[in-house]
């Protein structure tokens, strides 16, 4: 195979139109039996209602496909699923979008190269896994299981960590921590003993008192969250947003307080003062139940009102009015952790202080405040193994990484960089779309992908990262698939759910649990998967009092509520050191960081720059709904607009929806031009710009040029030193106006 030898650079490919060209959209499912398929009872014509999850975020609700004439034409929320309780986010119903996207990936296709040049040339599924599992064997036998790693993002990836597992590969890297929610997590490990998951752990449903900072829900889609707010302000819960920007929550808030960005642990220590100062907080909770007041004390003694109203721009008596409030309905009042946590380089310190505000005022396991949602606990049968398992290894250098997750050994900021040091040599890109995703910034997400020897990207749609591949294996969607049991997680009412297939695979995709096992098979290890991925489901659930026909008509098995409230004098018996909850943190003091959070100014922007700040649109979630003709084709959703407040767009003659190209403090200037939303919404010191739009990939022909790219102008970036979580928030802009 002389194609196969290690290209120096790999050049981006723009996947020939070729090969996506053949048969017209939607011809693929049309007129085939669907005795395989999902099966969950008959809508009013005979239609057929396919209770499955959706895909398009990682909450995960149940979704109802209707299929008429072989055709998912319309997807509303599943009633019987306690995330989506009937009613699903716009993004939820745009799944069709997707499904019949004309630019989806449509054969397995294999990098060439002829006459210097390279091309994708179309290969069966059999030449195109065979290509595979030769290559990462080859590569496994001479630099061993280390030199292979997996980023990966989306519930379908189960299979390809079983795949690895069987030759003892585990350095797998989940974007989503680093880059997103492993701050939250990590820090309600290391206060409670457990991580926060997904829903997080708030009993927004009773609560009286939410205060936000970012947590931009209404904009973040959230389903169950933003249904449970929306019901709270309907029962005259109060809501307190910290944020620099009028986000929508912010509009049906009590208090919106334009905090200066980056200045939030000052806030929170504000109000920490503020509580024990005024002897406001919970005593008897405090001393029962929690370590280390003392040593918060001293941290907040300093950190009065009007010490934290110079720094965060907030006046003294708003920090106090909020502390007096949230104390006085507390229990039932909460902060919220937020989900994309990682803003600075102290985002695991931030979330701590969240979580101290949320101990002093005793809200923990009461209603309305913080609470510990169970899991379903699925009996599972033994995993298939030509061997037995392996141990599993952290690569991390990071002390504080998620050491017991085994889908995340390391950060994905240090896989590009073992790519880039040659440590690693093959990587499997699953759902992730490394060049628009990655914040080590573009540059050096494609430098590491042309450096490997081996790329190998599983994907739905030609997002940019499929350009770097030697291989692209083009998965079916989540509406033409089964996939692994969504039982890992903690909920109010404890559930499992399905996904199953609405239709049959379109073109030449498949689903991953097959594009697994056939890798698998071709290294002669058998035995690892079920014959059929119905039979291993059949098998899980039988051994838990269900089947794979009875779940399929609604979806879900769901368990009802269990008691989640604490009592009286029960001692919490938590697993962190000391059994309490820790307001100082003793295994961080230990690891020689700071054990009650501190606050640290961040860098100022230089003169004439705006801090970029970013978020999302209710439409759209980044790549997965970018190319979405279905959801994109709202005027609000076409593209993203750059926030300017309008004295700053005074300063620099902007107009309202001027395009302009914005460049960075180092120089990078946005490849496409954006609009310009001159509002009073925004800070003057800051501009606000949605994640996911500018795309270069031109074979996403609705996506291609829309908008400017976030990701492009992240030039620098703050790790955290205790977890390896990376800020961008320290990236400055201005505006360059088209000549
Ligand atoms: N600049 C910048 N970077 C960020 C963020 C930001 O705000 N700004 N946000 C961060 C956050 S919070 C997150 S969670 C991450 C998200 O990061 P990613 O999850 O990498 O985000 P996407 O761009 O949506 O990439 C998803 C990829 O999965 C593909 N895909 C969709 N469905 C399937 C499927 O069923 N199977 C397979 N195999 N592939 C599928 C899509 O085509 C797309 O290429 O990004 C992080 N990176
Ligand atoms: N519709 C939709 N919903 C989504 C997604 C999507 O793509 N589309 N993605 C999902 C994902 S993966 C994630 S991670 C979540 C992200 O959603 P969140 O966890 O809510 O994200 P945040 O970054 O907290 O929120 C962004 C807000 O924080 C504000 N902000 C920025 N900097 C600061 C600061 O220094 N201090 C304060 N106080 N505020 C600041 C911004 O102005 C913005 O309003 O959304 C999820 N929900
Ligand atoms: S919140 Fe919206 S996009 Fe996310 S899983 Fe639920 S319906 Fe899908
Ligand atoms: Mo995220």
């Amino acid at each position: 195979m002389d194609h196969w030898q290690n290209f120096s650079r790999r050049d981006f490919i723009k996947i020939s139109s070729l090969f996506l060209a053949g048969s017209a959209a939607m011809s693929g499912s049309a007129g085939q039996a669907f005795s395989r398929l999902g099966q969950s009872g008959s809508g009013e014509n005979g239609d057929r209602i396919v209770h499955s999850f959706c895909e398009h975020c990682f909450w995960r609700c149940g979704i109802a496909a209707h299929v008429r004439d072989g055709k998912v034409y319309k997807i509303t929320g599943s009633e019987h699923h306690p995330l989506s309780q009937g009613k699903l986010c716009p993004r939820g119903t745009g799944g069709i979008g997707l499904l019949y996207d004309p630019d989806r990936l449509r054969h397995p296709l294999i990098r060439e190269t002829k006459g210097g040049k390279q091309y994708y040339r179309k290969a069966s599924w059999d030449e195109a896994t065979g290509v595979v599992a030769e290559k990462l064997y080859g590569i496994h036998e001479k630099y061993g299981p280390g030199a292979i790693a997996m980023l990966h993002h989306g519930f379908g990836v189960s299979f390809f960590k079983q795949m690895f597992s069987q030759i003892g590969v585990n350095k797998f890297s989940k974007p989503s921590f680093d880059l997103c929610c492993g701050p939250a997590r990590q820090a309600s490990v290391l206060t409670y003993g457990y991580p926060s998951g997904t829903p997080e752990g708030f009993d927004m449903k009773n609560s009286k008192y939410m205060i936000f900072f970012g947590t931009h829900f209404g904009e973040n889609m959230h389903n169950t969250a933003v249904q449970e707010i929306s019901d709270g302000i309907r029962r005259g819960a109060k809501i307190v947003v910290f944020d620099p920007r009028f986000s929508t929550i912010a509009g049906k808030a009590e208090h919106w307080l334009p905090i200066k960005p980056g200045t939030d642990i000052a806030m929170m220590q504000g109000l920490m003062h503020v509580l024990i100062s005024e002897n406001l907080y919970d005593r008897s909770f405090v001393q029962q139940h929690t370590v280390g007041f003392g040593e918060l004390w001293d941290s907040v003694r300093k950190m009065t009102p009007e010490k934290v109203a110079e720094i965060t721009e907030i006046p003294a008596e708003a920090i106090r009015t909020v502390a007096r409030e949230f104390a006085f309905n507390a229990p039932a009042a909460l902060v919220h952790s937020g989900r994309r946590t990682n803003w600075y380089g102290d985002a695991l310190q931030r979330i701590r202080a969240i979580h101290i505000l949320n101990a002093l005022v005793g809200n923990f396991k009461m209603p309305g405040g913080v609470i510990d949602y169970e899991k379903f606990s699925l009996k599972k049968p033994p995993a298939g193994h030509a061997h037995p398992p392996y141990e599993r290894d952290v690569y991390s250098r990071y002390p504080f990484f998620a050491q017991d997750e085994p889908s995340n050994s390391i950060a994905s900021h240090e896989v590009i960089q073992q790519a880039i040091s040659g440590e690693i040599k093959a990587l499997m890109v699953y759902g992730v779309n490394l060049p628009e995703t990655m914040t080590l910034g573009r540059k050096t997400a494609i430098e590491a992908l042309q450096k490997v020897d081996f790329m190998v990207a599983v994907d739905v749609l030609p997002a940019e990262v499929t350009g770097y591949a030697d291989v692209v294996l083009p998965e079916c969607t989540y509406l033409e698939r089964y996939d692994a049991l969504d039982a890992g997680r903690k909920y109010r009412t404890p559930f499992v759910a399905l996904r199953q297939p609405a239709v049959e695979p379109m073109y030449d995709s498949k689903p991953g649990n097959q594009i697994a096992k056939m890798i698998t098979d071709k290294w002669g290890i058998h035995g690892a998967f079920p014959a059929t991925v119905e039979e291993g489901l059949d098998k899980t659930l039988r051994l838990n009092g269900s089947s794979l026909e009875e779940i399929k008509k609604t979806g879900v098995i769901v368990r009802p509520e269990s008691d989640l409230y604490r009592k009286a004098g029960q001692p919490l018996n938590l697993k962190t050191p000391s059994g309490k909850i820790e307001l100082a943190s003793s295994l961080l003091r230990k690891a020689g960081f700071d054990a009650v959070p501190h606050y640290t100014p961040q860098p100022e922007a230089p003169e004439g720059y705006y801090r970029m700040l970013t978020g999302r649109k209710p439409m759209l979630t980044f790549g997965r709904t970018a190319n979405n003709r279905f959801l994109g084709d709202v005027a609000t959703a076409k593209e993203n607009e750059v926030w300017v407040n309008a004295e700053t767009a005074a300063r620099h003659s902007l107009k309202n929806e001027e395009y302009v190209h914005l460049k960075n403090q180092a120089g990078v200037v946005s490849e496409f031009p954006v609009k310009v939303k001159v509002t009073q919404r925004i800070r003057p010191d800051a501009v606000f710009m949605v994640h996911g739009f500018g795309h270069t990939a031109a074979k996403m022909t609705w996506a291609y040029k829309r908008g400017a790219s976030h990701n492009q102008l992240i030039s620098r970036t703050d790790i955290d030193p205790a977890i390896g979580s990376v800020g961008f928030q320290n990236n400055f802009v201005t505006f360059i106006k088209e000549a």
